[in-house]
C-alpha cells in the first residue's frame, strides 16, 4: 500500500514588511533549508487553530488574524508526499521576539523582506515564491 500524503499548515508570519523564515535542522524532510514555521495538522483541528499551535510550539509567538492563502501538492520521493495549506498572520503583540524553541528541528528564526528571501528554500515554497506568491495583503 502507498504511504498517505502529509498534511502541513505553513504560516507566512507578517510584520513590519517582513516574513519569519527558520532554517530546518537534522534528518527532518528538507533539511537545510529555510521555511516557514508550521507543522502536521492534527484530527480535528481547524487550518487556523493548527497555525496557532505551530507557530507557538515553535516559536513562542502569539498570532491573530490568520487566513487561508493558497495551497501546494510536492511529491519530493516515491515516499513523500506533502500537501500543505498556507496561511498568513500577524503577531498579537507586534514587539514580540521569536524564539527557538525547539533547536533540534530549526537553527533559528529571522525577519527577511520577500525580495531578500534566504536560500535554500525548502522546495514547496520555492516554486511559489519564484511565481511571484506575495503573502502580503494588496492594499499594503
Ligand atoms: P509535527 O509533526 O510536530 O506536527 O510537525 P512538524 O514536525 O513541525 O512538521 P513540519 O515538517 O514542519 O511540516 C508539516 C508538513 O508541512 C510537512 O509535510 C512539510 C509541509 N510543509 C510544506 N511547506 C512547509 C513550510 O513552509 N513550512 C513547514 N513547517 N512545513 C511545510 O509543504
Ligand atoms: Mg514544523
Amino acid at each position: 500500500m502507498s504511504p498517505a500524503p502529509e498534511i502541513g499548515v505553513a504560516v507566512f508570519i507578517l510584520n513590519d514588511n517582513k516574513i519569519l523564515f527558520g532554517r530546518r535542522l537534522s534528518s527532518s524532510i528538507g533539511a537545510n533549508t529555510y521555511a516557514l514555521p508550521g507543522g502536521h495538522l492534527e484530527f480535528g483541528e481547524s487550518f487556523e487553530e493548527c497555525a496557532a499551535r505551530e507557530v507557538k510550539e515553535e516559536t513562542g509567538l502569539d498570532i491573530k488574524n490568520v487566513e487561508v492563502l493558497t495551497t501546494t501538492n510536492n511529491v519530493l520521493s516515491d515516499s513523500v508526499h506533502l500537501v500543505a495549506i498556507y496561511v498568513r498572520a500577524q503577531l498579537s503583540d507586534p514587539n514580540q521576539i521569536p524564539q527557538n524553541v525547539e533547536p533540534d528541528k530549526c537553527e533559528g528564526w529571522d525577519w527577511y523582506d520577500l525580495k531578500n528571501t534566504p536560500e535554500p528554500m525548502f522546495e514547496p515554497l520555492k516554486a511559489m515564491l519564484q511565481d511571484g506568491f506575495n503573502p502580503f495583503p494588496t492594499d499594503s
